[in-house]
């Protein structure tokens, strides 16, 4: 089954509303391929969203680079899915590992919710602590794509190992379980792109080699054939992140495995371009 080339931008939380325009009126002068080859998706912060939308290219999609878990409510400082929605916002990355580690993503419930049991123990605290007990048993990032997915976003779902975990022989049982978070509360992955994302070649320009991306991704996908399905495994596409470049994208892209790129430092600067058309 073929799967169409993926790139995304992920712009994390840089630019003015200047810089911003400047990225777009390049993206929008880049000679691209067609979107019929590649989908180009760019994940500006939230603030930036519409004028994003509004100015660039109408093949190229934006991303919100969160949302919230559930329906939104009092939740300061969160952005509902049905929020996305309602802006047309039609993508949104989650599980980042930037916010499981630098945000504590998958237990940050843990800490809210001692403190909150601390406090007090009236009948909305122990409501608010079955919730957060809930997401601390590790489901956090799975239920986030399980409700953005439900309310109609598309999803660019995160995973990746740390340097010590490689190190320790661990990537696969760590990639297996965070796939496995999603796996478990989602049947439908028409809409879920995968981007294996370690996190030791993260803005730090030690990008993975082409063979060490082509073993987890073709990992993951064996994973995804033996724990979900044929069909899921052979058209989900599984993406890498991590310091890619305009000058190391070929060989990464040639990898049979290997069906796109979920960018950082790059997606900033014009050889983004070249990254979109990697694969051509
Ligand atoms: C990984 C990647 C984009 P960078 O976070 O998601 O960033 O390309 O800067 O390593």
């Amino acid at each position: 089954m073929a799967r169409k080339f993926f790139v995304g931008g992920n712009w994390k939380c840089n630019g003015t509303s200047e810089e911003v325009k400047k990225i777009v009126s390049i993206l929008n002068d880049g000679k691209v391929a067609s979107a019929d080859v590649v989908d180009v998706v760019v994940s500006p912060p939230f603030v930036f969203l519409p004028l994003v939308k509004s100015s660039l290219r109408p093949e190229f999609h934006v991303a919100a680079q969160n949302c919230w878990v559930k329906k939104g409510g009092a939740y300061t400082g969160e952005i509902s899915a049905e929020m996305l929605v309602n802006l047309d916002i039609p993508w949104v990355i989650l599980g980042h590992s930037e916010r499981r580690q630098l945000l504590s993503e998958s237990n940050e419930a843990s800490c809210l919710c001692a403190k909150r049991l601390y406090l007090s123990s009236n009948f909305f605290d122990i409501q608010y602590l079955l919730i957060h007990i809930f997401y601390f048993l590790g489901q956090f990032v799975g239920d986030k794509v399980a409700y953005a997915l439900s309310k109609g976003l598309k999803v660019i779902a995160c995973v990746g190992e740390t340097l010590e975990q490689r190190e320790s022989g661990a990537t696969m049982d760590v990639v297996a379980a965070q796939t496995k978070a999603i796996a478990e509360r989602i049947s439908d992955w028409t809409n879920v792109v995968v981007a294996y994302e370690p996190v030791w070649a993260i803005g730090t320009g030690k990008v993975a080699t082409p063979a060490q991306a082509q073993e987890v991704h073709s990992e993951l996908r064996k994973w995804l054939q033996t724990n979900v399905s044929a069909d899921v495994a052979a058209s989900t596409r599984i993406i890498y992140g991590g310091s890619v470049s305009g000058a190391n994208c070929k060989e990464l892209a040639a990898q049979p495995d290997v069906d796109g790129f979920l960018v950082g430092g790059a997606s900033l600067k014009p050889e983004f371009v070249d990254i979109i058309n990697a694969a051509t």
